[in-house]
Formats: structure tokens, sequence, C-alpha cells
């Protein structure tokens, strides 16, 4: 495990909207993240460009989570089952990250961060737990989210690596993966819904959190390129375009750029939560990579 600063050649710390980052250089890719959050803010393929997208009008501020790239969402996943005016999406995409070090390994370079449990997150959940995000960078971007319970008693915890790519107009991609599988429709309600052969399309606002474990395969003609989801120990995928009147609610989130993002999110929600019985670990991962067409 990195546990050095890590060597200028593949990790530089730098400010970034005035947030301490860390510029990963791996082989064949490069990505930014953000102590605030252990925010992966970006993640460039030298041979496909730029697979992650974040909005122009991203907060970059203590407390606020950054508009884009992979938000971490923990320890729940959407409104909080009994506490309406805690945040959604938990608080570990506005908590401060250490950075426990980096190294190479082969051509990849490998980054550690970490969030342990305080006073401040037991207000929010009652459990003593230590976080841990790896970010493994080359051509490929692997993110993997270890959960370890530190505490005496048992907890239980949903997550989602919260997954912004970049596409070249969500009206003309297509995804394969998910056919087969059902999903919980956030958008009207539906509970269970069969997903139907064809490739998933987008004609609307869409929220889905599927039951699947599959490879999630985005196509975009227009960009030229194939973007895959892989993940482990992920029983959920998680499928969100904002839309128009959505897209204008969010003050964080440009009017004119819901067409230029969709989220496809590797999650383990609702049934999938992990129930960790004290000293157990849990960890779950998602890669990005693409292909040209
Ligand atoms: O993952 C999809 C979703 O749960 C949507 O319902 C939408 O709320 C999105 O997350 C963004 O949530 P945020 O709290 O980051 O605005």
């Amino acid at each position: 495990m990195p546990n050095a600063p890590g060597d200028a050649r593949h990790t530089e710390q730098i400010d970034f909207h005035g947030l301490p980052a860390l510029q990963l250089r791996g082989g064949g890719g490069e990505a930014r993240v953000f102590l605030h959050g252990g925010h992966v803010a970006a993640f460039r393929s030298e041979r496909h460009g730029e697979l992650l997208w974040t909005s122009a009008h991203a907060v970059y501020a203590a407390g606020k989570a950054i508009r884009g790239g992979v938000p971490i969402c923990f320890p729940w996943f959407g409104a909080h089952a009994s506490r309406q005016e805690l945040p959604a999406h938990g608080f570990a995409r506005t908590r401060a990250f250490q950075f426990e070090g980096s190294e190479l390994q082969g051509d990849r370079v490998l980054a550690a961060l970490s969030l342990a449990s305080s006073d401040e997150t037991r207000a929010f959940y009652p459990h003593d737990f230590r976080a841990r995000l790896l970010v493994s960078v080359g051509t490929t971007l692997e993110l993997t989210f270890e959960v370890e319970n530190t505490g005496a008693s048992e907890l239980a915890y949903e997550l989602a690596l919260h997954t912004y790519l970049r596409v070249s107009d969500v009206r003309r991609v297509s995804l394969g993966g998910l056919q087969g599988s059902r999903f919980d429709d956030k958008v009207t309600g539906a509970r269970g819904v069969l997903e139907p052969a064809p490739p998933l399309r987008f004609t609307g606002e869409t929220d889905r959190v599927y039951d699947s474990t599959a490879r999630v395969t985005l196509e975009d003609p227009d960009l030229g390129r194939r973007v895959h989801v892989d993940k482990a120990h992920s029983g959920s995928t998680v499928v969100w375009n904002p839309w128009v009147d959505k897209a204008k609610r969010m003050a964080d989130f440009g009017d004119d750029e819901w067409p230029g993002m969709l989220c496809i999110e590797a999650a383990n929600a609702g049934r999938h939560r992990i129930t960790l019985s004290p000293g157990a670990r849990h960890a779950m991962s998602t890669t990005i990579s693409a292909e040209s067409l």
C-alpha cells in the first residue's frame, strides 16, 4: 500500500481552484484528485481524451460537493432514510481526505487517500470506520473504495462512486449491458421494471437504480468512442441525466450542460447495502476505460 509522498514524475501535489489536489500521471492517462471529498475530478486518456465531465459551474469549497467527476456517496445514497435534515448522498464527498501516499505499479500510478470516523461524522452516522480510496491511473481509471468497521458493533452503509461521464450529446448515445436487469425508476416511482432488449437511449430525465453487476458500455459515435464502466463487488448500477428542468434547478449545473454528461455509477444501494461486523472490511471498485469505434 502506498505510504510515501510519491515521486514528482507521477504524483504532483497542486492547488486547483483553491483546494489541494493530486495530479497523477500514469502510462497512457492522467487524473486529478482533490483531497476534498477524495474527489476524482478528471481523467484524461492519451488516446481517447477526457472521459469525465465536470460542470463549468461547479463550486470548489469546503462543505460543497464538486459537481462532476466521481463524487463518493457514503455512508448513504440519496436522502437519509430517517433524518431529512442530513445532506443527500452522505458526508464523505464533503470531508477532507488524507493523502497516504502513491507509488508506481508497472506503468500505473496508485494513490491512497483515507477518511476515518470522527466526532463530526458520528453525529451523522454513529459508527467507527476507516475508509480508503485507491486511485489507479494508467490507460484506464480504477477506483476502489474500501470500508473497515473499526467499532465494536455492526454497521451498515450504502455507497456509490457517482461517475459523471463526458458524452457528445446524451440524445445521441446508447447504453448496453443492462438489458434484462430490473431497475427502480426514481422519476416515475415504478419499481422492479424490466430493462428491455434494445440498447438504452435517452429522451428525458433519467434516474434509475438497476440491480446489476454487469459491465455497462456507452456507445458515443460522435466522439468516435466506446466507454466501458466495469465494477467489482457492486450490486447496483445508477444511471442519471437530469435533462432540462432539473438542470435548471441546480445552481452548480449549467442550464445548457445536461446534453454533455451521463452518470453511470457503481453502487451498493437499498437491498445491496453493505453490513460489516466489527473488524470486517468491504471494497467496491469501478474501472473506466475506452476504445475507438
Ligand atoms: O445518482 C443520481 C442521483 O441520486 C439523482 O437523484 C440526483 O439527485 C443526483 O444523484 C445528484 O445528486 P446531488 O446531491 O449531487 O445533486
